[in-house]
């Protein structure tokens, strides 16, 4: 396809870059995290959604190389950020299904960590749930070692893979994200109100981080927090996701 083509191009052509969308603690309202968000800007197309071209990427395997670009991004963003004293906090970045357990994955965070001079708390993984239900005991093993270097690991779209909960308690991830479809109908509907409750009580009681994600409105703002103290918020009630220059900029106006 003409995508996997452009994607070589994009990377050396800066139409690829990232964006930061920020995570709120219930409490404090401070920001505790940024999630990495892909963005490429196509020299005819415009704008195309990572929805689209990531699913392409991941069918031919371009998605590892792509990958190992948006780390080098990130951490040279963290660096910077960390120079120049900016009160960043912990950054996410997504990776997909099957670089989750390659020993890639292991290979490029220890590299690049050194080689930018990053401790591993800065950085947080974001695993989906679908991947990690793909190929359950290689998942385990490969978060096992993640952790083991001190990055924590985020299940991210939790909620969407149909899964069988036993899994939660065998894989030691240190996040999830609850995702947004448990949220889009809170707190006008009761029965989903309930469930996010439920599943957040759930999170807590496994000594679970836990992320809301796709927050909105004030009203669900008012619902999550009344909830618990110790949850983190993700949305654009707070703020869509954020090139460089915003981000300092939203972080000043705040
Ligand atoms: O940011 P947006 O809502 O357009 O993202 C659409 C989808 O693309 C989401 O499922 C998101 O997880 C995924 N996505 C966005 N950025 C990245 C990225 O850097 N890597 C991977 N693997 N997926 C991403
Ligand atoms: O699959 P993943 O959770 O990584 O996808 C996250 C994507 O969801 C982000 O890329 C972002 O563009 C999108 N997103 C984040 N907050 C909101 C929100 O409040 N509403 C909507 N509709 N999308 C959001
Ligand atoms: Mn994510
Ligand atoms: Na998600």
């Amino acid at each position: 396809r003409q995508i996997v083509q452009d994607i070589n191009r994009a990377m050396t052509n800066n139409e690829l870059f990232i964006a930061y969308q920020p995570k709120v603690c219930s409490k404090s309202m401070e920001v505790t995290g940024l999630e990495a968000l892909l963005r490429w800007k196509h020299p005819e197309q415009g704008m195309i959604s990572p929805g689209i071209f990531i699913p392409v990427l991941e069918d031919n395997g371009k998605i590892f190389d792509v990958t190992d670009w948006i780390i080098r991004e990130v951490f040279k963003q963290v660096s910077i950020w960390k120079e120049a004293s900016f009160p960043f906090s912990q950054v996410s970045i997504n990776i997909p299904g099957a670089y989750v357990t390659s020993a890639r994955l292991l290979n490029v965070m220890t590299k690049s960590l050194s080689e930018y001079g990053i401790s591993s708390n800065m950085i947080e993984l974001e695993i989906t749930e679908t991947s990690v239900i793909h190929d359950i005991e290689n998942a385990i093993s490969a978060v096992g070692k993640l952790r083991g270097m001190g990055l924590s690991v985020a299940l991210d779209d939790f909620g969407t893979g149909l899964s069988s909960l036993s899994y939660l308690k065998r894989i030691p991830i240190s996040t999830i994200k609850i995702d947004k479809s448990f949220v889009d109908d809170v707190p006008l509907s009761e029965k989903d109100s309930d469930i996010l409750k439920a599943i957040i009580t759930l999170c807590h009681s496994l000594h679970l981080k836990v992320v809301i994600e796709g927050v909105e409105s004030k009203e669900q703002i008012d619902f999550i927090t009344s909830v618990s103290e110790a949850l983190h918020i993700q949305g654009y009630y707070f703020s869509r996701p954020l090139i460089e220059e915003e981000l300092v900029t939203w972080y000043k106006n705040r």
